[in-house]
């Protein structure tokens, strides 16, 4: 009897699942679970049985039948979802829009960069990621072993060495366009604005291994102190709003003579170094200035290695980090500049 007990329950399984409708299913609940039903016929089987095997029978027959009841229910429950989804469509409901992008806060910040320069006859140019020492130091008047060089905490690629060139590095700075837009434009007016990416040895939270510079650079006969200051002063005003002013402060450079540190005024306090509401110090700036980045006027050097003559020509170039001047922009106070890169949707989704 326990192997028909587990036969009827095999066979009703097999013939469930393989069920296609809710009126099968309920013909198979007849044929076992009805009145007549094979699970009622061993039902009365087992008065006639040894008392020693009435218990054990009864369990099984219960177990089987418990098993089949619950194989209806869930088959029932899916074949009803089943007819809902094959019956039920309305084409009025709107389509789930597929999610749209935007440009990275950078690629944005660049392109407006770029505008606001080409807007005053600047050209955009684009120089190699991967450079010769001559173009990223020697050219810019740091011969080999100057401790200057330190500062640019440089990548070098393990390659053949030029004879001429030298090295090849991870360009550190979009200065080592300087000379190479020289030689390419041959002979002044140069107006170059040059955004690239650069790379240092430098990970913590204000530096980044590869970040963005904007480098400008101007050449042409009288050019002076008087164009840098005004051409910032005009960068200052597009990019982080009228009342913004620059200052230059004294500093040094190889490649620049004499050289400068620049600042712009703080848009939380106006450069007056604490909040008008308080009178307490402010909290962003500290001394009513934020520091932007390098110029100054180009070396003597620089010009005779771009083949300009420095007697006839002058020019001054300036060279920011991207990251740090849009944060300067939009207020963004993120604790680790690293955020930028992390590719974390939640982050850029904001912008
Ligand atoms: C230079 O790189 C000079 N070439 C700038 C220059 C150009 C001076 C033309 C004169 C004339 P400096 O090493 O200070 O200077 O870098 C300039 C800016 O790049 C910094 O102020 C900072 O905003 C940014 N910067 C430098 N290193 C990193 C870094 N690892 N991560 C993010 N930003 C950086």
């Amino acid at each position: 009897m326990e192997e028909r007990i587990q036969n009827i329950k095999n066979e009703a399984m097999a013939q469930i699942l393989g069920a296609e409708s809710v009126a099968e299913l309920e013909e198979l609940r007849i044929k076992y679970l009805g009145r007549k039903g094979a699970i009622n016929e061993l039902v009365k089987e087992i008065p006639n049985l040894l008392p020693e095997k009435k218990g054990f029978m009864g369990r099984l027959v219960n177990e089987a039948r418990s098993i089949i009841e619950n194989t209806l229910s869930d088959k029932k429950v899916e074949l009803e979802s089943k007819k809902a989804k094959t019956t039920w469509f309305d084409p009025t409901i709107p389509g789930i829009k597929p999610p749209i992008g935007h440009l990275h806060i950078l690629t944005q910040a660049k392109e407006e960069i770029a505008g606001i320069f080409e807007k005053i006859g600047f050209v955009r140019v684009r120089y190699p990621e991967v450079e010769w020492d001559w173009f990223a130091f020697e050219s810019l008047n740091m011969p080999k072993q100057h401790p200057a060089r330190d500062e640019w905490e440089t990548f070098f690629v393990d390659s053949a060495t030029n004879p001429k060139y030298g090295q090849m590095v991870l360009t550190p700075h979009t200065s080592s366009g300087q000379v190479r837009e020289m030689e390419r434009s041959k002979k002044p007016p140069i107006r170059m604005v040059n955004i690239a990416k650069c790379y240092r040895r430098q990970s913590d939270v204000s530096h980044t291994p590869m970040f963005h510079q904007f480098e400008g650079l101007v050449v042409d006969a009288g050019i002076n102190i008087v164009n840098l200051k005004g051409t910032l002063d005009y960068f200052a005003r597009q990019f982080f709003g009228a009342q913004r002013k620059t200052r230059l402060r004294p500093y040094h450079f190889q490649f620049t003579e004499p050289s400068f540190e620049v600042d712009i005024s703080c848009g939380i306090c106006n450069g007056a170094a604490h909040s008008t509401s308080s009178g307490q110090g402010c909290k962003l700036c500290k001394a009513g200035w934020l520091e932007l980045g390098g110029a100054g006027m180009v070396h003597p050097t620089v010009l005779k290695n771009g083949g300009i003559d420095p007697k006839k020509y002058s020019g001054f170039a300036f060279g920011w980090g991207v990251e740090r001047t849009y944060m300067m922009k939009s207020g963004l106070q993120i604790g680790d500049i690293r955020t930028l890169y992390s590719a974390d949707l939640r982050f850029l989704k904001q912008f």
